[in-house]
């Protein structure tokens, strides 16, 4: 039998609902203070005795405070950090930047690749995510109707491979360096494939963002 492929619009129930780029506005949360590792407004030697406690095994910092208290922004904390904040105390030192604004309704988008295969069952298909406007790094879980399916890493792609049709909600919880959770979903639509003396028809992708 010869197969040709022809592609034709996915129509559903959720069709009539509009169909918009998915993006977000942004807004600014509070600011964290460079080294007020304690987050109680100042800087001084009380911060510098948390972060010597946490280095030391004797103290937990969550993500605020940890990120308070990398003043050289390099991702990591350790007695660099101590002694900068030593140094600022002094007078000797100033912060490469002194606060850093939280932003809790940052940009995140999530697509498919359209290039990646059609959506139809039985071919992966690849979701493709993205965000901004926050303090990086982000980190990214994937969920199809519910269930993790990707769990959360650095990865800001899944691939997925459906196997029967319907619409199918894709969410993707994403997390900023402080930990703060934007969701995004989408419903992403699959076909089954079928084969005839007309052509074989299959998906291509439709989504359809939630408002
Ligand atoms: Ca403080
Ligand atoms: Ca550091």
């Amino acid at each position: 039998m010869k197969k040709i492929i022809k592609t034709v619009i996915t129509v559903s129930a959720l069709a009539s609902m509009i169909l918009v780029p998915t993006f977000s506005a942004s807004a600014v949360g509070p600011y964290l203070d460079t080294g007020d590792v304690d987050n109680n407004g100042r800087v001084d030697v009380n911060d510098v005795t948390l972060l010597q406690n946490y280095l030391a095994g004797d103290a937990t910092l969550s993500p605020y405070e940890a990120y308070a208290g990398d003043v050289d922004f390099n991702r990591v904390n350790d007695v660099v950090d101590v002694s900068l904040i030593q140094s600022h105390i002094a007078g000797d030192y100033k912060f490469i930047r002194r606060s850093t604004p939280i932003y809790f309704n940052y940009v995140v988008n999530l697509n498919a690749n359209f290039d990646s295969g059609k959506a139809m069952v039985g071919m992966p298909v690849t979701f493709v995510s993205n965000a901004y406007n926050s303090a990086d790094p982000f980190t990214y879980e994937y969920l199809v109707n519910g269930e993790v399916v990707q769990p959360k890493s650095s990865a800001d792609t899944f691939t997925y491979t459906f196997s029967k049709s319907g619409t199918y909600k894709i969410t993707l919880n994403c997390y900023n360096a402080f930990d703060v959770c934007n969701e995004k979903t989408i419903y992403y639509t699959v076909v089954d494939p079928y084969e005839s003396d007309t052509p074989v028809i299959c998906g291509i992708h439709s989504i359809v963002v939630m408002p």
